[in-house]
């Protein structure tokens, strides 16, 4: 018999696109059973056509040895998390709740698949950092990374189907001439970009810039990397893009660059410019492979330094992908036996 899973929050962007990812890569699964916020009632959606039922959550509906996907805020998951496994559930949190937990594996299975050991929870990362570490992990295998400088260009979705929703009226008023909504984002997204994703923090970063930065290092298990982000929200609806420049500890040509790139798991080179090909969200969208390219020699690091640009789906590799991959990983490693 397959495994029994469970979807918290299947209404929202990620949990949507967890049944999508789930359809596609385990369409052999014991059970998939859908929950969404207790005050909504029964309900249905429909996800590639298929009609999906939606059930109110309650923590007694979740059998011992199911497999759970959160995609729900950090408050919630701060408390259902540990309960769920107390009951002898599997999970894996898509929220920031856990992250920075020493006790907790954040995992990105290309990179640190490793990490989940014996874990009944696991830390999904932020997609801006789920999308970049790929191709970090494999300059640091390669050549050492000394420092890195990382400005974001961040899609619509990283606030949710409700982010989506108010891009879409946003471009559409603002073609009427009528005012355009803020209440996803702190100012009108249409027609604009935003330096601000998340909270700002007393060193004048933003909490989304920091998450960056702590779980970037946690992944790669390298807590002291010299890491600097500038996140910034634009007017795309679903993949995240990131302008990296990376110091190494040895030479690194465009050549090797590319070379490296194009054999690393998760990552597909897409690197011609002189056909006006490169990472882009129009191609990067719906797909799992994050795009990476434009890569040069850094004129500021010289020899041992590399500049490129990456896109990836924000809810795909960003989010319900990499879920699905930690929960695919525990099945390689024979681990994802449910019931303890
Ligand atoms: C954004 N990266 O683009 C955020 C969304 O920590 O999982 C994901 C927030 C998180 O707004």
């Amino acid at each position: 018999a397959g495994i029994n899973v469970a979807i918290l929050g299947a209404t929202g962007a990620v949990g949507r696109e967890l049944i999508a990812v789930l359809a596609e890569r385990a369409p052999d699964l014991g059970s998939l059973t859908c929950f969404a916020s207790a005050g909504g009632g029964r309900r249905t959606l429909t996800v590639g056509g298929r009609e999906i039922a939606v059930e109110p959550y309650s923590r007694d509906a979740i059998r011992p040895g199911t497999l759970v996907f959160m995609a729900v805020s950090g408050d919630f998951a701060t408390v259902e998390a540990p309960a769920l496994v107390e009951a002898g559930a599997l999970v894996i949190d898509n929220s920031s709740a856990f992250r920075y937990d020493p006790a907790v594996p954040l995992v990105v299975p290309e990179v640190n698949a490793k990490a989940i050991g014996e874990a009944r929870l696991i830390a999904n990362p932020n997609c801006t950092t789920a999308i970049l570490v790929p191709a970090l992990a494999a300059l640091h295998a390669a050549c050492g990374l000394k420092r890195v400088i990382v400005s974001t260009y961040q899609a619509a979705s990283g606030a949710g189907a409700a982010g989506m929703e108010e891009l879409r009226v946003g471009v559409a008023r603002d073609l009427a001439g009528e005012s355009v909504p803020a209440e996803a984002f702190a100012h009108p997204l249409a027609f604009n970009i935003i330096p601000q994703i998340d909270a700002f923090q007393d060193n004048g970063y933003t909490r989304e810039e920091m998450k960056v930065v702590w779980e970037s290092r946690k992944i790669l298990g390298l807590p002291d990397l010299p890491l600097s982000c500038t996140a910034v929200r634009v007017p795309t609806l679903r993949a995240h893009g990131e302008a990296v420049t990376v110091e190494l500890e040895r030479p690194c040509t465009p050549e090797e660059g590319r070379r490296l790139f194009a054999g690393t798991p998760g990552l597909v080179l897409v690197d011609e410019p002189e056909s006006l090909r490169y990472p882009m969200p129009l191609t990067a969208s719906g797909k799992d492979p994050v795009e990476i390219g434009r890569v040069r020699q850094s004129l500021v690091f010289g020899a041992q330094g590399l500049d490129f640009f990456l896109v990836g789906d924000q809810l795909r590799k960003g989010a319900a992908l990499n879920a699905v991959q930690v929960a695919e990983a525990l099945a390689a490693e024979g681990t994802l036996v449910l019931s303890r």
